[in-house]
């Protein structure tokens, strides 16, 4: 087997070359892995995939975590994540953009960001493609980093930003909520849907890669609140505010990001330590099945809170 890449649109990139049912020698492996760290956003097209060999396909990139919503697990495969669309749990993730009734669709965010210790990363399959909409974004926040000026850069070294776990995207500070309303069965505070309740965790703005070094810049707009006692840094309230409000507009440019549009027999890994990702959602009655499997993170980059 002889993986090619090809770059995807800004960031990340389409490997080929790769057959999932061939043999995975510890050479193929170990490439899989150094291709993982080097562009943080891997898709892999054509694949003939079933649940046991999507686990086994990610077990080589380090342990399987298990995710704290049980109610999403699947039966027989408890590795297994599902995320669906087009069934009974639209009603919760049902919400008002613009007028426009959207089921599944989720700000920028890094998984498990909230506690301090986020995964490692996560491999996405589609079960069932949705025929429209249903994208997946991905957003490279070490590319992000190094695009910015030496005094933004400066800056960023000495502040940490702080995320707040809320179930309410009207709670969160950073994300776009203009013309938004929550759908009638919208969750209210976690319990609603059987999820804990997570203190504040602070990051670094900046943290390096625990594994290929690289600066990643730590500000991502789902659940980020604030920096931390702006002021021991020279920064007015309004001024942290305001360069949050920057960073989120920067990371988010088209050049930092790639949407995933979605074909049978796909698969797409990424790190979750350096990437941030979102999806589009669908429309109401749009089917969409995707499976996922959990790279457990078994570093912690941020601090819970429990002082600033
Ligand atoms: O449904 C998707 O496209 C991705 C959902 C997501 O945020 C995740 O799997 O972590
Ligand atoms: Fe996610």
């Amino acid at each position: 087997m002889t993986l090619t890449v090809t770059p995807l649109d800004n960031v990340g990139v389409e490997v080929s070359g790769f057959d999932i049912n061939a043999p995975l020698t510890d050479e193929i492996k170990a490439a899989l892995k150094a291709l993982w760290y080097e562009h943080a956003i891997l898709v892999f097209r054509d694949q003939d995939v079933d649940p046991e060999k999507q686990i086994a396909f990610s077990r080589i990139f380090g342990d399987l975590e298990l995710h704290p919503l049980k109610v999403t697990q699947n039966d027989e495969y408890p590795e297994l994540f599902e995320l669906k669309n087009g069934g009974d749990m639209d009603k919760f993730q049902t919400a008002f953009y613009k007028g426009q009734e959207i089921v599944g669709r989720l700000d920028w965010h890094m998984d498990l960001h909230y506690t301090a210790r986020p995964n490692h990363g996560a491999l996405l399959r589609a079960v069932v493609v949705a025929e429209e909409d249903g994208l997946t974004g991905f957003g490279d926040l070490a590319k992000a980093y190094d695009a910015l000026d030496d005094e933004t850069k400066a800056i960023l070294e000495k502040l940490e930003v702080v995320y707040s776990f809320s179930m309410q995207r009207r709670h969160m500070r950073y994300v776009n909520v203009d013309g938004y309303e929550p759908g009638p069965n919208s969750p209210m505070k976690p319990t609603d849907i059987g999820f804990p309740d997570f203190p504040d965790a602070a990051y670094p703005a900046v943290v390096t890669h625990p594994i290929s070094g690289r600066k990643v810049l730590e500000v991502v707009e789902q659940f980020l609140d604030r920096v931390v006692t702006p002021q021991q840094f020279g920064l007015s309230n309004d001024e942290s505010i305001e360069l949050l409000e920057r960073l989120i507009k920067h990371t988010t440019q088209p050049e930092f990001t790639y949407f995933h549009q979605w074909r049978k027999g796909d698969l797409v890994l990424w790190d979750n330590w350096r990437a941030m990702h979102c999806t589009t959602g669908t429309k109401v009655g749009v089917k969409r099945v995707i499976n996922r499997t959990t790279i457990k993170g078994d570093v912690t980059l941020g601090r819970v809170l429990t002082t600033e």
